[in-house]
């Protein structure tokens, strides 16, 4: 065997395991350089193999020079092996780096929206005046939201709320009046009845800034022996006072409403210009704020109250246009549209 030819094959193995060495990138890599240039069935164990070839006096040369370059290639892995763990919790390191100067995350605080807001404050002042609370389906049937409240079919006040009918006898209801009847039917025959009832509503109404197809109103019914009108016109003047100053003064101008005789629609004084006329109020210095009047005598009698014995009153206020009013907000539509900017107002200070 050439020994001269061995040394080179040696040399050759080390140059080549060297450059391999330094492709490795990852452990995977590196273990696999390890089983081929360090394992048994390397090449520099092949060439162990052939010692028994070589003649005797040279052996040991060879056997030396194998084993100089098995050292080298071990001490050039276990090298190779501390940087590449360095690398790696570097690497760790940067990417699970905190900036510990960094501000923190601001948490965002919660505020209730307007709407809510102006429904717990008439309801504060409602309950302050003896009221109790009731909810009812906004899923209606044709029945209460209409028949009962004496608007029956093909009757031409029904135009007034055309609405989403979900069947002939079904519809989402575009007013909280139902419940005058519901309420009276599971109270019937205790009085006095006295409640209000907040709840959203639907009509067939184009939106524009004062009118939304869903909005929200809340129901007022006092039913009980010898109940006025000037009961009426007293309540709504000191809901006006409490939620809108103690000067507010309030008008009821007669309308119409198939469940109430006399009905009334009820103005406040606007609240933007204090009466002497502007573009809010359209320079009339007064702005709609509900439809009220006394519990019509049919309706009374058809939910188990004798007219003859009881009376009563109702009316119906949009919550939507009461905020406007107090917050000075000029659309209606931004009361849906979650925009910040007008939302953050209404969160309290911390
Ligand atoms: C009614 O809905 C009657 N149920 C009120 C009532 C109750 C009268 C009890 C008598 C006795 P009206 O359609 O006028 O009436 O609506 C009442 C209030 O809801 C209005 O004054 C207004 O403030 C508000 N409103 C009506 N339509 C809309 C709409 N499309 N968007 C926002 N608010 C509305």
């Amino acid at each position: 065997m050439d020994v001269g030819a061995l040394e080179t094959t040696i040399l050759d193995i080390e140059r080549e395991a060297l450059g391999a060495l330094e492709q490795v990138a990852d452990r995977a890599a590196l273990e696999e350089w390890r089983v081929r240039y360090l394992g048994k069935k390397s090449p520099l164990s092949q060439v162990m193999r052939q010692l028994g070839s070589v003649a005797a006096e040279e052996r040991p040369r060879v056997g030396e020079a194998v084993n100089r370059c098995r050292d080298r290639l071990q001490t050039a892995w276990e090298t190779a092996k501390e940087a590449l763990s360095e690398r790696l919790l570097n690497e760790r390191l940067a990417s699970e780096r905190v900036d510990v100067t960094l501000p923190g995350r601001r948490r965002e605080r919660g505020a209730l929206h307007p709407l809510v807001r102006v429904m717990q404050e008439v309801e504060d002042i409602f309950l302050g005046m003896g009221f109790t609370i009731a909810e009812g389906p906004e899923v209606e049937t044709d029945e209460y939201n209409f028949e009962k409240l004496n608007l029956p079919k093909d009757h031409p006040a029904r135009d007034m709320q055309d609405t989403f009918y979900l069947t002939d006898a079904l519809l989402l209801r575009t007013h909280t009046s139902p419940m005058q009847v519901r309420t009276m039917e599971a109270m019937r025959p205790r009085v006095p009845v006295k409640v209000i009832v907040p709840g959203r509503v639907y009509r067939r109404d184009e939106d524009d800034a004062t009118h939304s197809h869903a909005f929200n109103q809340i129901e007022g019914l006092v039913v009980d022996e010898g109940i006025r009108m000037s009961d009426l016109k007293g309540v709504l003047e000191q809901f006006a006072r409490a939620m809108f100053g103690p000067d507010q003064a309030v008008r009821l101008r007669p309308s119409f409403f198939p469940f109430t005789e006399p009905s009334a629609e009820v103005d406040v004084r606007c609240i933007n210009c204090g009466g002497a006329g502007c573009r809010v109020c359209k320079d009339t210095g007064w702005i709609e704020i509900l439809g009220a009047g006394m519990v019509h005598p049919h309706v009374l009698d058809w939910a188990g109250y004798d007219h003859r014995r009881y009376s009563g009153f109702a009316f119906g206020m949009g919550v939507e246009r009461i905020a406007m009013l107090k917050y000075g907000i000029e659309d209606i539509r931004h009361l849906y549209q979650n925009d910040l900017r007008l939302l953050r107002q209404f969160a309290r200070p911390v």
